[in-house]
Parts: C-alpha cells; structure tokens; sequence
C-alpha cells in the first residue's frame, strides 16, 4: 500500500503519531532499537530528517536498520537533497512556503526530484511552514517566521498550500522549543483545510499531544522526546494513548 494512502485510512479511525528520528544523533543499531520501542509505543511510522549534518551513508544504514526491526512506514523528512535514501517507502516532497530563500520553495525540489525518480519512491506533496521561534529550521531554511499571534496568516499559507495541489500541511514551531504551536493557530488553520494538518516542535508530553490534537492537528510528530528520555516505549505510548483515549 502507498504510504499515502497508508496515512489517510487510518486518519479515519484515530489521530496519528510519527516519531521523527535524525540519523545523525546515534548509530544505525541504536536508531533501529529506537524504532522498535516506538513502535510497541504505537507509532504509525518512522520519519527520517535533520536540518544538518545528515550523511548518506548513515541515512542507507539506519533506514535498513529500522527496517529489520519494524514494519512500520519509513519516511523521508529531508533538510536538504542529501536527505534521500532508496530504501525509504516515501518522501515529504516538501515546499518550505515561507523561506526568503527560493531555494527552499522551489530549488532543492528541482535538483532531487529526478533523484526521487530514479530510486522509485513515494512523492507526497507537503507545504511546510514555519511558526515563531521556527528553531534550527526556521534558521537554516531562512523562514520569514510566522508570528504566534498570527493564525489567519498560516491559515493562508494552508490555503495556498492546499489550492496548489499539496496532499499535507506540517505546521513547525521548531525542533526542542520551549512552548509548541499555540493551539489557536492550529485550530484556525484546520477550520480552513481539507487537507490533513501536521504539528511538530516542542510537544514532550501526552498532555502537550492532546491540546494540539483536539485544537485540529491530525499528526502529531515528536523527535526530541526519544533522544532525552530512558524508555523510548512507554514515552511514546504516553503520546498514542493521549491521542486515543
Ligand atoms: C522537528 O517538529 C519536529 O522538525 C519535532 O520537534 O524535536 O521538538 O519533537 P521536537
């Protein structure tokens, strides 16, 4: 089944949680053990990114060892054309709507979809955007942050995002944030979308999970939480089980 399609079916049972890891931040074997313990938490699949310093070699290596321990979706969140490996069932073939920056709208786009195509993965089309503080993201991607006090204008960019033809919108407030994305802004961007609404950045607790899933996110990610905490398992089953009772 195309990740895609994967996505959407379960979105109509219940909301959904991916865990973010960066193959940077430990070894294949340690990254495949992570995976496994999210996804006894009940993760719905494995997302594969870093703003920085990801290499292709360990990007190969961790996917195939995420593999060997889970069935669950592995997808592409590249920071960049060096962020794709053959041995992933999909990417977020992704726009950052808000950079200064065509490359990051449009120029990394062209240079890795031929890549995309050649090594016969998934394309899902995803308008990314970047709320205030917007972290390691917002710096690198060289977002025109959007004010926290601001939905109508992530609204808008979700708009924009949807009439272009783009299948998700991840909201990012930025990775390890004190605050996530208000739950205002979450709730007037999904009241104007049809299309599913992605919410990263700073969410550490099922607490933290819960308001931004009942203000309108339809995925919650985390990638923080399994870098700090001792038991990847029950910190993710924390997450699930907040957005399922
Ligand atoms: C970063 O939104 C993700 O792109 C995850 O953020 O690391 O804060 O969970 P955290």
């Amino acid at each position: 089944m195309e990740v895609q399609t994967y996505i959407l079916e379960k979105l109509r049972e219940h909301k959904l949680h991916f865990t973010l890891l960066d193959p940077d931040k430990q070894s294949p074997d340690e990254a495949g053990e992570m995976a496994l313990q999210a996804a006894q938490g009940g993760t719905n699949a494995i997302m594969l990114g870093g703003s920085i310093g990801v290499m292709q070699n360990e990007l190969d290596q961790t996917i195939l060892a995420i593999k060997e321990k889970t069935t669950l979706p592995t997808i592409l969140f590249p920071g960049d054309v060096s962020g794709m490996s053959r041995h992933a069932d999909a990417i977020l073939f992704m726009s950052l709507l808000n950079s200064r920056n065509p490359y990051f709208i449009i120029g990394a786009q062209v240079a890795g979809a031929p890549v995309v195509k050649r090594m016969g993965i998934e394309a899902i089309p995803m308008g990314y955007l970047i709320v205030e503080p917007g972290g390691m993201a917002g710096y690198v991607g060289d977002a025109r942050l959007v004010p926290r006090e601001k939905p109508e204008l992530a609204a808008a960019y979700g708009l924009a995002a949807q009439y272009l033809g783009m299948k998700l919108l991840y909201l990012e407030g930025g990775s390890g944030i004190e605050e996530p994305i208000p739950a205002e802004t979450i709730t007037v961007v999904k009241s104007q979308l049809d299309i599913p609404v992605i919410v990263g950045g700073g969410i550490r607790s099922g607490r933290d999970a819960k308001k931004a899933a009942i203000a309108g996110a339809d995925i919650i990610i985390t990638g923080t939480i399994v870098e700090d905490t001792g038991d990847v398992r029950k910190k993710i089953e924390e997450i699930t089980s907040a957005l399922r009772g």
